[in-house]
C-alpha cells in the first residue's frame, strides 16, 4: 500500500539507517510499498527513511521511456564499491523536498554491491540517471540530502520554504 513520504525538515531524514540483518516478509512488504509509492509520486527512486523506516533499503526504476518495460530494482544494504573519476552534473529533485531542484555533481559511473529480496548478492555498474539516482538514494541511507551539497544560504532558504509548506499543510 502507499506510504506517506516524509517532508524535510524531519529528524528521521537525517539519521544513518541500520543494515537489514534478515530479509523477512516485512522487508518484502516494505519494498513492495516503496515501489508503489515511488511510481505513484512519481519518482525514479525512493529510500526507506523517506517513508519513515530507518533501514538500508532503496528502490529505483529509472526507465523513463513509457514504451520500454519498467525495471523495478530493490537494493538491500547497498554499498558503492567503485566510483569513476569522471563526474556528471544533474538538476536533482527529491520527493522529500518537493518542487525544489538544484544542480548536484557526482561520479558519472558507480559500481554498487547489494543483496536482493531473494537473498542473493549482486554487483552492477550504473551510469547516467541510474548512477545519479542510486547515489542520491544511498545518500538518503546515510541521512544526507541533495541540499547538503548546496551552500548554506541556499540550503537554509529551501529549508525555510519547506517549514512553511509543512505549516500550511498542517493548517489543512
Ligand atoms: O529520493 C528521492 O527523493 C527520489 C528522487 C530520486 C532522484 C533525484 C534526483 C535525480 C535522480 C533521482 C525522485 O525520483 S525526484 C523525481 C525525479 C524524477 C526524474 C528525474 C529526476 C528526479
Ligand atoms: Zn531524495
Amino acid at each position: 500500500m502507499l506510504r506517506p513520504i516524509l517532508i524535510h525538515p524531519d529528524p528521521r531524514l537525517k539519521k544513518p539507517c541500520a543494515p537489514v540483518t534478515e530479509i523477512t516478509g516485512e522487508i518484502g512488504q516494505l519494498a513492495e510499498d516503496m515501489l508503489a509509492t515511488m511510481y505513484d509520486a512519481p519518482g525514479v527512486g525512493l529510500a526507506a527513511p523517506q517513508v519513515g523506516i530507518l533501514k538500508r533499503v532503496l528502490v529505483m526504476d529509472c526507465v523513463k521511456d513509457p514504451e520500454a518495460s519498467a525495471r523495478p530494482m530493490v537494493l538491500i544494504n547497498p554499498q558503492v564499491t567503485w566510483a569513476s573519476d569522471e563526474s556528471s552534473s544533474y538538476e536533482e529533485g527529491c520527493l522529500s523536498i518537493p518542487d525544489h531542484y538544484a544542480e548536484v555533481t557526482r561520479p558519472a559511473q558507480v559500481r554498487v554491491r547489494w543483496t536482493g529480496l531473494d537473498g542473493r548478492e549482486t554487483e552492477e555498474q550504473f551510469e547516467g540517471l541510474w548512477a545519479t539516482c542510486v547515489q542520491h538514494e544511498i545518500d538518503h541511507l546515510e541521512g544526507k540530502l541533495f541540499i547538503d551539497y548546496l551552500g548554506p544560504i541556499k540550503r537554509q532558504m529551501i529549508t525555510r520554504k519547506m517549514e512553511k509548506l509543512k505549516r500550511d499543510r498542517a493548517r489543512g
